[in-house]
């Protein structure tokens, strides 16, 4: 292992958490939960903080990201904090002209969809990720032994914003590059594996205990697409903390198709979208791997008991699994009700 000793899963801070323990395959006292997008809209605190400074730049404000980060677990007591970031801040400070949209997300200055635009983005600088790694390193000197997840968007999901400039349904543009140009796609997959693996890296060094790579768009893809054109990539992307032996988890969304592929790259859990039951993809993964998931984000908005029944199934389903994290199939919706999500941590500590 390469961390350094002083870091929280080295120096016994989180190594024994519930959190830690289930990412390795076991079943600790409770079960684990926290939630994707736990950090931001959906708190009255963080919309507080955010007034007058632009997304990205609070990203790369360490004591903004620090306290952000901080925010839902202490508001809702979950077992993780999820470093406060965005998947195309690498892309950043890389130099790429990109920003985050309020109610739109990431758009480029403009399209990188050539061989001449994917050759000129310059290689991401170490010293450019130094925000990055003090903003961890302020968050966890704070979280004591509940463990923080560092994050990284897969090299295809990065391609799904570079190619189109911006948010898009299907991600048609990058879709089809990967088939017309391949070699434009193979080398716009390599810049975006190499950023976005440095960036992985840097905060886990910095004292991220586990790290989750987001295919988020992977689900607009055949498995045949998936295994051809990105998964070596994804691949490629994790390699970058691989000698650290820190629990790596994989989601996308809509992704049912593709588990077993994802958990090939080299991922230790794998996270399972609402869109088919929890163990349902348990069998489809061979019982073998533990698994995170896949509370429907729609049901948040539900009357209490709907959404208390839908819980206790989904823990239920999870016992198929060697260990279960509970999360959201997807991110929290900004509208959801903050106590709603207090609620289910409660719930999901106290069951059996
Ligand atoms: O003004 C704001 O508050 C901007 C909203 C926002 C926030 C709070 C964006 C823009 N990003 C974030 C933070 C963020 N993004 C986190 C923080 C930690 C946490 O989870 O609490 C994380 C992990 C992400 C990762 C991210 N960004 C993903 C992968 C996860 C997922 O939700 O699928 C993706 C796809 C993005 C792109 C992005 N950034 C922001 C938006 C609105 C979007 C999606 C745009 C789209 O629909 O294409």
């Amino acid at each position: 292992m390469n961390l350094p000793a002083d870091h929280p899963l080295v120096d016994g801070r989180t190594a024994a958490s519930a959190l830690i323990r289930a990412y390795r395959g076991e079943r600790p006292e409770i079960t684990p939960i926290w939630f994707m997008r736990q950090a931001g809209r959906s708190l009255p605190e963080y919309r507080e903080l955010r007034v007058g400074t632009a997304m990205l730049d609070a990203c790369l404000d360490p004591e903004l990201s620090s306290e952000i980060t901080l925010q839902p677990v202490r508001r809702h007591g979950v077992d993780a904090g999820i470093f406060f970031s965005d998947i195309v801040v690498p892309l950043k400070l890389a130099g790429v002209d990109v920003d985050i949209v309020p109610g739109r997300g990431p758009v480029m200055g403009a399209p990188i969809r050539t061989m001449a635009e994917v050759a000129a983005l310059s290689p991401l600088e170490p010293d450019a990720l130094a925000p990055v790694a003090a903003g961890v390193a302020r968050t966890v000197a704070q979280l004591g032994s509940t463990p923080l997840i560092g994050f990284a968007g897969a090299p295809f999901t990065l391609a799904a914003y570079l190619v189109e400039g911006g948010p898009s349904k299907d991600h048609l543009r990058a879709r089809t590059l990967m088939h017309s140009e391949p070699g434009t796609w193979a080398a716009l997959m390599e810049w975006a594996a190499d950023v976005t693996g440095a960036f992985l890296r840097a905060q886990m060094l910095a004292g991220a205990s586990a790290a989750q790579l987001f295919d988020s768009w992977a689900g607009s893809l055949s498995l045949a697409d998936y295994t051809a054109y990105v998964a070596p990539w994804s691949k490629r992307a994790i390699s970058y903390v691989h000698d650290l032996e820190v629990p790596v988890v994989h989601f996308g969304v809509g992704t049912g198709e593709l588990l077993g592929a994802m958990r090939d790259i080299g991922a230790d859990v794998v996270g399972i979208d609402d869109r088919i039951p929890l163990d349902e993809g348990i069998r489809r993964l061979g019982g073998t791997i533990p698994v995170q998931g896949n509370i429907n984000p729609a049901l948040l908005a539900a009357p209490w008991p709907v959404l208390e029944a839908h819980v206790l199934a989904i823990l239920e389903r999870g016992k198929t699994a060697p260990a279960h994290v509970v999360n959201l199939g997807h991110g929290v919706p900004p509208e959801t009700d903050p106590t709603v999500l207090t609620r289910i941590v409660e719930l999901v500590h106290a069951a059996r």
